[in-house]
């Protein structure tokens, strides 16, 4: 068998980027493996949804309202048990858990990072076969280590990312991660179970022609962001359109998009839920990380996303993301 050694797995390639950087002790790339790890499992049931009972409610609802699917709670358990058996985490918050989970061993003690995340997001598309994905953000503890982790490090605005990431779980299986120093993609080559670079340095077009927003709750939105879509629909071809709309329901599919092909995604606030449904830590924070090493922006209509600083682990915010010129253009239209 030819092995090709143009590819670079994410172990190589994080490996890789350590050596510009003596002094690193490789807990990020520990860390970036243990999600990847668990990625994979979750990408395995994911795969056999159709043929398991592994769809359909698990009876519960979580901290959120949500009925909570079968494969969220697995995809949360993968989470949590690679990371608190790993070396790198000092505790965890994620979506599908009413608290944080403070890890509180010699070796978590003495980790560096906590780390958010969404297990499985898109999660009313799981049944029919449609795209979902995991959301994850990284943060440098800001308690002392050698300590139990404290609420506060996972409270800190998305600015003070490490790294934030997805795997979404499509056609492939990919996992994209954000450093300061750039957005890198990686396919997983079920061949050899491993993800490998297949989309070095992504960067975020600044003109984009793809809007998605949930249309059915156009009469919902506040005035200005309905003009602002309808100033979508008539764009033609003498004013740089025609747009095209298109929303999935996962944001991680819908993000994805419009990160590789140019374009913004949009969760207003609503009459019902005026500060938006996605949630601020597991959702939007990694994004507009992401997006923002890319070259792209993102706010919640009055103020940059990495700036807010929370007040609690699950509260929401309104999200507008994606290509500058076009974040440019609904701040203009919508009187921002
Ligand atoms: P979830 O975390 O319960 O799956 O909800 C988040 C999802 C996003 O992926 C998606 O963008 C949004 O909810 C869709 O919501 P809606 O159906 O209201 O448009
Ligand atoms: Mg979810």
């Amino acid at each position: 068998m030819n092995v090709n050694r143009k590819v670079l797995t994410l172990d190589e390639f994080t490996i890789q980027q350590l050596r510009d950087f003596p002094h690193a002790t490789g807990e990020l790339s520990n860390l970036l493996r243990d999600i990847g790890l668990a990625a994979k499992r979750v990408n395995v049931e994911v795969n056999k949804a159709g043929l398991v009972d592994i769809l359909g409610d698990a009876g519960a609802v979580n901290v959120q309202g949500e009925d909570v699917k079968k494969l969220d709670i697995f995809a949360n358990n993968q989470l949590v048990g690679v990371l608190r058996h790993g070396i790198s985490c000092a505790g965890i918050g994620s979506e599908e858990l009413d608290d944080v989970v403070i890890f509180d061993d010699e070796v978590s003690n003495n980790s560096k990072y906590v780390c958010l995340f969404d297990p499985l997001d898109g999660s009313g598309n799981i049944d029919v076969n449609v795209s979902i994905g995991t959301i994850f953000g990284i943060y440098r503890r800001i308690s002392e280590r050698g300590k139990a982790c404290e609420r506060a490090d996972f409270l800190q605005p998305g600015i003070r990312q490490i790294a934030a990431g997805y795997v979404v779980y499509g056609s492939s299986t990919m996992m994209v991660y954000a450093t300061r120093r750039g957005v890198n993609g990686f396919t997983l080559d079920p061949s050899i179970g491993e993800f490998t670079l297949s989309h070095p340095n992504i960067r975020c077009p600044e003109n984009g022609k793809i809007y998605s927003v949930n249309h059915g709750n156009f009469f919902q939105y506040p005035e200005n962001i309905q003009r602002y879509i309808e100033v979508c629909q008539k764009k033609d071809k003498t004013n740089g359109g025609p747009y095209t709309q298109r929303y999935i329901g996962s944001m991680v599919a819908d993000v994805h998009r419009n990160l590789i092909k140019g374009g913004l995604f949009m969760y207003p606030p609503t009459r019902d839920k005026p500060g938006g449904k996605l949630r601020l830590l597991y959702e939007c924070n990694p994004f507009a990380f992401i997006v923002e090493v890319a070259g792209g922006r993102a706010t919640d209509g009055k103020q940059r996303i990495l700036e807010i600083q929370p007040v609690e682990l699950h509260q929401r915010s309104p999200l507008f993301i994606g290509s500058t010129n076009m974040m440019t253009e609904l701040e203009t239209v919508g009187n921002f």
